[in-house]
């Protein structure tokens, strides 16, 4: 089913509207895309939201158990580390490597999250990266915040996505058996670590109710997640500030970084996407997945952790930051970003990654 054509939201957006597509559009003017609304995914949406809604007032009116709530949360966390550990630092960025027996822990946890299987999110944020708010991003910010957040996952994508997306490299992925594993059994083996297994574990191990498990564990768990999550894209892409590239869309958002265990300084993370702690500054109570990192690392499970060096960033603060770092004498000049970068690569091994860079990052826990 088709809606109407949507309106290049710059209008609102940003003062430069030409959402950076070949075609370049004038304000407010019409556009050859047409939404293509997937109504299955706006009813399960709105079946979550319900669900979340009535798990609330579970919770606030004494119907929930204190272990079921807390069960709930230790449950996000570890799916989150899946995501952020996993997903996103170690397969999409390659920002460090992980020995078997960690990439199985993570794609366990990743599967736990639903936030579809490794390969598909890998092969979404590295487009992201390359085509950061343009038609071929897959959230591409420039279509407003509810759009980035979760609109993204409504309708079909824009043609460009499967267009442009085609020439990212996704070779690395495909000789990862775990990720490939993953992949084939995805449908059959997340519906039982998402919903089923933390619905049944409160019912068995402290006799909840399996309404209350089912709505609170589950239900709510998975959706607080997902925006969470979904931050990155639509808030981290509009509010915030812009210590190392002010020409960008990103931003750096303490809050943002808060909820999304350290994936919020996403300035910083867009400019340097193969540093395994997704920032330069902060420490482990706004960065827990870096804490998980390290300690992998420590008994060897995590190794080759890529960072940039101090050099390197203070050169990248002084040539295009907006004056908000810390170490910034300019005064905060502001632009409003959603610029394309000048040379966006999605992470470590892409070939466009400048060999300055490269021979400039310090690596930790080199393999000997
Ligand atoms: C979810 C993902 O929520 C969230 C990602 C967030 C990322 C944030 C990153 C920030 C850091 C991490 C922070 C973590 C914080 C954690 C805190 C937690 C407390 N390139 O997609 P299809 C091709 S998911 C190249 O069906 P449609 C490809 O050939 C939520 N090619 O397109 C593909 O076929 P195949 C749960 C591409 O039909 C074909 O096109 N999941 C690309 O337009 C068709 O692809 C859902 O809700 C590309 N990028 O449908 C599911 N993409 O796959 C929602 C596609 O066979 N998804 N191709 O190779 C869908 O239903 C559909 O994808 C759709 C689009 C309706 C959205
Ligand atoms: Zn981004
Ligand atoms: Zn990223």
């Amino acid at each position: 089913m088709t809606a109407p054509a949507f309106l290049c939201v710059d209008a609102t957006f940003t003062k430069n509207a030409d959402c950076n597509t070949p075609t370049v559009i004038s304000q407010g003017k019409r556009r050859d895309y047409e939404w293509q609304i997937v109504w299955r995914n706006v009813l399960a949406f709105i079946y979550l939201h319900v669900a979340t809604f009535y798990a609330f007032y579970l919770i606030f009116t004494g119907r929930t158990k204190i272990f079921t709530i807390s069960f709930a949360v230790l449950f996000a966390i570890m799916s989150a580390m899946g995501v952020t550990a996993g997903a996103h630092r170690l397969w999409a960025h390659r920002a460090y490597k992980a020995r078997w027996p960690l990439r199985l822990f993570l794609a366990l946890m990743q599967t736990m999250a639903f936030q579809n299987h490794i390969y598909e999110w890998v092969r979404d944020h590295r487009v992201h990266h390359k085509f950061t708010e343009t038609d071929a991003d897959p959230h591409n910010a420039r279509r407003g915040f509810f759009f980035s957040h979760m609109g993204w996952l409504m309708v079909r994508k824009h043609k460009d996505v499967f267009e442009k997306g085609a020439s990212v490299d996704m070779s690395d992925l495909e000789k990862d058996p775990i990720v490939m594993f993953q992949k084939k059994t995805y449908l059959v083996v997340m519906p039982l670590l998402c919903f089923l297994v933390p619905s049944w574990i409160p019912v068995v191990l402290w006799n909840e109710s399996p309404w209350t498990s089912w709505y609170v564990a589950s239900m709510l768990r998975y959706t607080i997640s997902l925006h969470f999550t979904w931050l990155v894209n639509s808030a981290a892409h509009i509010w915030g500030n812009r210590p190392y590239d002010k020409y960008i869309g990103a931003t750096d958002n303490k809050a943002v970084a808060i909820c999304a265990f350290g994936e919020g300084w996403h300035n910083y993370h867009h400019v340097f996407p193969w540093d395994y702690k997704a920032a330069e500054l902060g420490n482990y109570s706004t960065n827990f997945s870096t804490a998980l990192i390290d300690v992998a690392a420590k008994y060897g499970l995590a190794y080759d952790l890529k960072t940039v060096s101090l050099e390197m960033i203070r050169k990248r603060i002084a040539r295009t930051g907006d004056g908000s770092h810390p170490s910034d004498k300019k005064v905060k000049d502001s632009d409003d970003g959603h610029n394309h970068p000048e040379n966006p690569v999605w992470g470590w091994d892409d070939k466009d990654m400048p060999e300055e860079e490269r021979k400039l990052a310090e690596i930790a826990h080199k393999l000997q």
